[in-house]
């Protein structure tokens, strides 16, 4: 008989348990290396995630960084050109002068610049202003590229484009005298002026001046208890009437070497017109006195017909460059009466002058209309070369046109 093999149902109870116990153990092994795979891929996927945003926050950062690298590098641009007179053909050819070579269009501070943890790069170019010539500007208007650039595997580059409209400041010293004329010039009544230097306020700037009077013609007449003055080498002499005046204030027959209003700003022809048209800085261009917004700014170019005189002006508190003038140089202004003009008035023909000029008057017709009087009321023309500069520079200095972002 064979044996029968029977187990104590306890016995039974504990195998069963054992089998179980290794089928946990199994499931358990599974169970924990499926966690640790899980574990390990979720955790890598936020560890990439973590990577991939601390990435992008960096570049984010790197993308500002790089923005304002290129904002410097505008900003740098603008104060050289801001600086005084640009020759912007010179900087279009570079130092060398010549076209087509490696320096073209690089300012004074370099083609790079190292700034914080980058750089940034300027270079200018002409713009398309259809004259077919890259290396010739013809219009005043340059095309500043502004890259910022930061390095590295999460760096970042942005560009700014912005065009630039530069004007050249006059020189003030070819305002040779307060009042600078083509033709005669009488002064009357009680106008006064004065050659000597004067500060933005009026005050006076001691021995810092020029003359008084400078006319191309023979003879200048001065009468009734009109006052000249001025500054003749580094002396200054007060204003005085016909007899008291120092000659040496007053220059007749003076060589002066312009026609028209841009050449006595030694402009390009046609500069001033196309400023006052583009409207820059408060600028104005008219036909009609009649269409003027007072008080005057920027540059006010009003080309008047031959024989309609603008009359009785009151300018309030103007300033800039006030222009008079049409092709054949018989644009008039007349009876400037109130108010007061901050700047330089370069008109045609300036007929009484009676309220208080600060800075200078340019008059260009030999053959002034109103037999030669420039002034014969309470008029002031007080030179002031701190004025014209300023105003200059605050009229027509350069300007942002125009900006574009590239990334
Ligand atoms: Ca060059
Ligand atoms: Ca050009
Ligand atoms: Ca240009």
């Amino acid at each position: 008989m064979k044996d029968r093999l029977f187990l104590h149902p306890d016995a039974r109870l504990s195998s069963c348990l054992a089998r179980w116990a290794r089928a946990d153990a199994g499931s358990t092994i599974l169970y924990t290396v499926t966690l640790i795979v899980v574990l390990v891929l979720f955790g890598g996927t936020i560890t990439n995630r973590i990577l991939f945003e601390s990435h992008d926050a960096f570049q984010n950062l790197h993308r500002v960084q790089a923005l304002y690298l290129a904002e410097a590098g505008i900003a740098q641009a603008f104060k050289e050109f801001d600086n005084g007179a640009t020759d912007l053909n010179a900087l279009l050819k570079g130092a060398d002068g010549i076209a087509q070579t490696a320096d073209d269009g690089i300012l004074s501070f370099g083609a790079s610049v190292s700034l914080g943890n980058g750089t940034c790069s300027v270079i200018i170019k002409d713009n398309d202003e259809e004259d077919g010539d890259a290396y010739s500007d013809s219009d005043y208007i340059v095309e500043v590229t502004s890259t910022g650039s930061i390095p590295g595997a999460f760096g970042a580059e942005r560009t700014i484009i912005a065009y630039l409209q530069v004007f050249h400041p006059p020189n003030p010293t070819d305002v040779r005298g307060a009042i600078t004329s083509l033709g005669p010039i009488k002064t009357s009544g009680s106008l006064t002026v004065d050659g000597r230097e004067h500060d933005l306020n009026s005050s006076l700037v001691n021995n810092n001046g020029e003359l008084g009077i400078v006319t191309a013609a023979p003879v200048f007449n001065q009468e009734g208890a009109s006052k000249v003055g001025g500054t003749f080498f580094g002396v200054d002499y007060q204003p005085k009437n016909k007899q008291q005046v120092s000659p040496t204030v007053i220059e007749t027959n003076a060589i002066l070497n312009f026609n028209t209003p841009d050449q006595a700003m030694g402009y390009a022809e046609g500069a001033l017109k196309t400023i006052a048209q583009s409207g820059l800085n408060g600028s104005q261009y008219v036909t009609d006195p009649a269409n003027l917004t007072f008080p005057l700014s920027g540059v006010t170019y009003a080309e008047l017909p031959s024989g309609v005189p603008w009359q009785a002006v009151d300018f309030g508190n103007s300033s800039g460059i006030l222009v008079v003038h049409n092709a054949t140089t018989d644009a008039v202004v007349k009876n400037l009466n109130t108010g007061t003009f901050n700047g330089l008035i370069i008109a045609d023909d300036l007929v009484h002058i009676h309220n208080t000029i600060l800075g200078a008057v340019i008059a260009l017709t030999p053959t002034p209309s109103a037999g030669n009087c420039i002034g014969n009321g309470n008029g002031d023309v007080l030179y002031s070369s701190e004025t014209i500069q300023a105003i200059t520079q605050d009229s027509i200095g350069p300007t942002v046109l125009q900006r574009s972002w590239f990334y």
